[in-house]
């Protein structure tokens, strides 16, 4: 998979190079170009930003950097075209299902937007070569698109075939509580007892039939508690 990301602070997707991703960088799965927008301003002081129309608060992101950039990094005469991802509180909700939609995907170009967000016509100009998605992370409110591509990218890096480890991990959350229906229940490791407190004895016994029904009945506890709406109540 090849990605490319547009950001005005190229040094926050550092971590990109950390971990997970990292090694599979390092193994040549996955090939990762952060690009700072400013590389195509055209202003001595390389402006990004301008006031919006119609008035309000805050600053919009310039269109002309940003057709410059999508030119220069997707030519539009080239072979292929990336999916454009576009991080914004008004996007789509990210979830697991999207993640596994991206990681299907052989070229991701993400837009970072900065201050209230990029001009419109730059995903509309986009629209005209590529698949644009504008995903949200959740409904609350962030400074900029570079965390939310950091999680997206590292949801969708351990679904690549081979990044994992254990090539089972990944497809096993398909059948696993937290993505399809429950919450996990709690893990313990040794020792069995820590400071006081125990492992839940049954844990302990090798009794599977036991240990995967105490597993369920504590799975609809915490979601009963924490996230009813995964019941329908
Ligand atoms: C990309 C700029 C900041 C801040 C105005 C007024 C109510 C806010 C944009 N889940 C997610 N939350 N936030 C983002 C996100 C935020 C971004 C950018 C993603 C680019 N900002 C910003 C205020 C406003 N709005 C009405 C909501 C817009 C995100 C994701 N993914």
């Amino acid at each position: 998979m090849s990605v490319d990301v547009v950001t005005i602070f190229p040094e926050y997707l550092a971590p990109l190079r950390s971990s997970l991703l990292g090694k599979a960088i390092e193994r040549g799965q996955v090939r990762v170009d952060v690009h700072d927008l400013r590389t195509w301003t055209g202003d001595p002081h390389r402006t990004v930003d301008d006031t919006p129309y119609g008035g309000g608060p805050g600053m919009v992101m310039l269109p002309e950097p940003w057709g410059r950039a999508l030119d220069a990094i997707a030519p539009p005469d080239g072979p292929g075209q990336p999916r454009l991802v576009v991080p914004s509180p008004a996007g789509r909700r990210f979830s697991q299902s999207v993640a596994e939609e991206l990681a299907g995907e052989p070229w991701l170009l993400f837009g970072c937007g900065r201050y209230e967000g990029i001009d419109a016509r730059v995903l509309d100009y986009a629209g005209q070569r590529m698949v644009v998605d504008e995903i949200s992370l959740g409904d609350y409110v962030l400074c900029g698109g570079e965390v939310a591509v950091l999680a997206i990218l590292e949801a969708v890096a351990r679904l690549i075939p081979g990044v994992l480890g254990n090539a089972l991990s990944a497809s096993e959350d398909s059948f696993s509580p937290a993505v399809d229906g429950l919450l996990e229940a709690p893990a313990y490791t040794k020792p069995a007892v820590w400071r006081g407190l125990e492992v839940p004895e049954v844990l302990l016994s090798g009794h599977h039939g036991n240990i995967a029904r105490w597993r369920r009945e504590e799975s609809v506890r915490r979601t009963r508690a924490r996230r009813p709406d995964l019941l329908g109540d």
